[in-house]
C-alpha cells in the first residue's frame, strides 16, 4: 500500500546546524507526502517516553538530555514502504558506519548528535505518531502521485 506512515524527526543538533531544510528536500524530492509537520521544544519527560524503550542504557540520561535541549521538527511522511526505506535513508544509528548519501553519512559524525530520528517498524510508527501527532496529519491528494507510482 501506498498509505503506510512513518513519524521522522530532525533533532535538536539539525535545527541548529541548518539541516532542516536538506533533510525535509531528500524526502520530498524522492516523491514522499508531507503529511505532518511541526516544531516542538520536547520537555525531559517527552524525551523519557519516546526513548522509552532504551531506559535502561547507560546512555539513557545524556540522550534525554540532548534530545530535550532544543526544539526539534516533527514529521509525518507517507508513501509506498516509507518506514524502511525512511530508515535507509537516514542511514545507520553510527555516523561512521553510514554510507554516504545518507542522511547521517552526509551530515553527521558523532553517535550523539547523530541528527535525525525515524520510527524502526510500523508497530513503533504508530506509537510515535500518536505520541507526537495527537491532533492528526493532514490527509491530503497530490497531484503528481501519478508521475510517482505506476
Ligand atoms: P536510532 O536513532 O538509529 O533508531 P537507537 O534507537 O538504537 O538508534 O538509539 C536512539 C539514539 O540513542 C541514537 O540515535 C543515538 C543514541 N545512541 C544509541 N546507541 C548509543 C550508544 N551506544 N551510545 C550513545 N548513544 C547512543
Ligand atoms: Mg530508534
Amino acid at each position: 500500500t501506498n498509505q503506510e506512515r512513518t513519524f521522522l524527526a530532525c533533532k535538536p543538533d539539525a535545527v541548529q546546524r541548518g539541516l532542516v531544510g536538506d533533510i525535509i528536500a531528500r524526502f520530498e524530492k524522492r516523491g514522499y507526502k508531507l503529511v505532518g509537520l511541526k516544531m516542538v521544544w520536547p520537555t525531559e519527560e517527552m524525551a523519557q517516553n519516546h526513548y522509552a524503550d532504551l531506559s535502561k542504557k547507560p546512555f539513557f540520561p545524556g540522550l534525554v538530555k540532548f534530545f530535550s535541549s532544543g526544539p526539534i521538527v516533527c514529521m509525518c511522511w507517507e508513501g509506498k514502504d516509507i518506514i524502511k526505506q525512511g530508515r535507509q535513508m537516514l542511514g545507520e544509528t553510527q555516523p561512521l558506519a553510514s554510507k554516504p548519501g545518507s542522511i547521517r553519512g552526509d551530515f553527521s559524525i558523532d553517535l550523539g548528535r547523530n541528527i535525525c530520528h525515524g520510527s524502526d517498524s510500523p508497530e513503533a510508527a504508530e506509537h510515535e505518531l500518536k505520541m507526537w501527532f495527537p491532533e492528526g496529519v493532514s490527509d491530503y491528494t497530490k497531484a503528481v502521485d501519478s508521475w510517482i507510482y505506476e
